[in-house]
């Protein structure tokens, strides 16, 4: 599935995903993005997409609304995240919907550092995986980046609005290196 998304708007924040030091080198399944959101309270600028509404883990997730095109947005720059050129990344997530009708897509993107252009733009539909609202179930994809990519561009990791505009949460988010 692809999609553009260029005017990501003002719910873009930089999120302080933890991330494990030990890991993030090339050569095994590493672990490259690892958050429950909790540890952001406080530390991002206040925004309704980091809610205590629903959480599978500790208290907090992220969600998209009505009012909340975006999710809060994990951007680094890729040389940041990952020592060598990534070839293929596996996010994965905790989904919890409000109801049938509620979609989201979770997305990866990787901006061009030069002019902001998008360079690759992929995610997973919510809707489609997700058959039980009300209860968390879990979303991963593995995403083969294009080789234009380069450590200089920017990734990111959000949830995007993209139906009805009920409420999809997201939790324990996790971006593993593959290969
Ligand atoms: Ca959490």
């Amino acid at each position: 599935m692809r999609f553009s998304i260029l005017s990501a708007g003002l719910l873009l924040f930089s999120a302080a995903c933890s991330s494990d030091g030990a890991t993030g080198k090339v050569g095994d399944h590493s672990t490259l993005i690892n958050t429950g959101f909790d540890d952001m309270a406080g530390w991002v600028p206040a925004t309704p997409s980091l809610t205590k509404e629903r959480a599978r883990s500790g208290l907090y997730s992220i969600k998209t609304d009505k009012d909340i095109e975006y999710s809060l947005t994990y951007r680094q720059l890729l040389a940041d995240v990952v020592s060598s050129k990534p070839r293929k990344l596996r996010l994965t997530g905790w989904v919890n919907t409000s109801g049938p009708d509620a979609d989201a897509i979770l997305s990866l993107q990787i901006l061009s550092s030069k002019d902001g252009s998008t360079v690759f733009n992929e995610g997973v539909n919510v809707k489609e995986q997700v058959k039980k609202p009300g209860s968390w179930q879990q979303v991963s994809h593995e995403f083969v980046l294009p080789e234009k990519a380069i450590s200089t561009d920017e990734l990111r990791v959000f949830l995007w609005r993209a139906g009805s505009g009920a409420p999809v949460y997201l939790d324990d988010v996790e971006l593993q290196l593959v290969e």
